[in-house]
Order: C-alpha cells, then structure tokens, then sequence
C-alpha cells in the first residue's frame, strides 16, 4: 500500500488543548513522539483561524524535524498552507470530492467513518485511509455515537483496501485487539494527550501496537 510509504498510521496522535493538563501542542507532541508516536493530527475546534495556522506552522515544524507525519482536522486552506502531509475530514465536513478537487497529488486525504456503507464511499471518494469509530465508549467527542465494538471494525477493514485506524477510547488494555481486527493503527487522544506522563504512555501503546501488528517479533526482546 502506497499510503505506508509515506506515512506510518500506527501509533496516530490526537491533539486537544483542553486535556492537555496545561501543556503546548509543542510540549504534548515532542513528548508523544519520543514515546513512538507516528503520526500527528492536529485538531482544534475552539480557536481562530489565525490561531489554529499558527499551530499548524509550529507543529509542521517540528514534525519535519522529527520525521513524523502531520495531518491537520478539518481544514483543508490550514493544511495546503502549512504544506501538512495531509487533511482529515469528518462526514460533516468539506465533502471529500470537494477537497479532492483542490488536494495536490501526493497528499492525503483522511476520512471519518462509522460504519461499512460510509467507509465505502469514502474509498470510492478518494480517501488515502479510514479513521473508523468509535470503537469503545469515550468522553472525548461528545457527538461520537454510540460505540461501534471490534465486530464492526473488522468488518470494515476486510471490505474495504485503504488502510484503517481504529479511534474512540483506545488504551493500552485494548489497544491489541482493534489491531488483531484488522486496523494498520490505532488513533488516541485522552489516553496519551491527558496521560501526565505523555512519552510514557505513548511507549506503552506504541509497543502494544507494534506487538499487536508483528506478533513474530514478541519474546524478541525488541521494540
Ligand atoms: N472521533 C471518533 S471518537 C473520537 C474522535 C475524534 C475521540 C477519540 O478520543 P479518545 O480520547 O482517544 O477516546
Ligand atoms: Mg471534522
């Protein structure tokens, strides 16, 4: 799949300024990828749009500099500017064959889905990679319905070809599973945002991840 070449969705961090504790996005995700994160999305919802840029310059900063993919939510203008690695759009959201219109090639487009008929469409759309959920119960999103479970993960993931990353509240004690269900990632926000221990509790999950997706290498002493 061409989308892992570009970007590694394994172990998918979510920014949220208000469960942050009091730290900066900076401060949140320099943490989260010491600790292993692989990609960052960078999700506001209550600030301006000068603010939300401003993030979105700092975090394509950093993340260059570190080698980890950015992906910016809901806006498309703050992503082609920044010259992020790509978009995520809600069903909500710019329709993907709007922003499809304006995507560069080469950058991705990330899609929310919550169930088969979505998720189809948003592959016939164009989506470079599904973000599917909620898989569990979380407090995070306040409009995130009621929790789809693994059975319905794994469905997706083997009707459609795009890789598929598991959202909505994922940890460390069932992080395994949603892998084992077929998903390239998992995509967090409390469990390593609101963590106070940011790099520690990306560790955690990232090992539980890269276990979860190459159970060959446990016992190896590795990762
Ligand atoms: N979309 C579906 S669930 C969710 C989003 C953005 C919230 C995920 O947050 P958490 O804290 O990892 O459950
Ligand atoms: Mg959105």
């Amino acid at each position: 799949m061409q989308l892992k070449g570009i970007l590694d969705l394994s172990l998918y961090v979510i920014t949220d300024r208000f469960l942050a504790r009091g730290r900066s996005h900076r401060e949140v995700v320099e943490e989260a990828i010491s600790g292993g994160a692989t990609c960052i999305q960078l999700r506001e919802k209550d600030v301006t749009t000068g603010e939300f840029y401003a993030s979105a310059r700092e975090l394509r900063k950093l993340t260059r500099e570190k080698g980890v993919g950015l992906i910016i939510n809901d806006r498309l203008d703050i992503a082609l500017t920044v010259e992020a690695d790509g978009v995520h759009l809600g069903q909500d959201d710019l329709p993907l064959y709007a922003a499809a219109r304006l995507l560069p090639s080469g950058m991705i487009l990330g899609a929310s889905a919550g169930n088969l008929q979505q998720a189809k469409e948003a592959q016939s759309l164009g989506a470079s990679y599904l973000g599917v959920g909620a898989i569990f119960e979380t407090g995070t999103k306040s409009d995130a319905g009621k929790p789809i479970g693994l059975q319905a993960l794994a469905n997706i993931c083997s009707n459609v070809s795009i890789p598929v990353v598991g959202i909505g509240g994922i940890d460390s004690s069932n992080a395994k599973p949603v892998i084992e269900a077929g998903a390239a990632g998992i995509a967090v926000i409390s469990s390593v945002v609101g963590a106070s221990d940011v790099a520690a509790a990306a560790r955690k999950l990232a090992r539980e991840v890269k276990q979860a997706l190459d159970p060959g290498r446990q016992g190896l002493g590795r990762g």
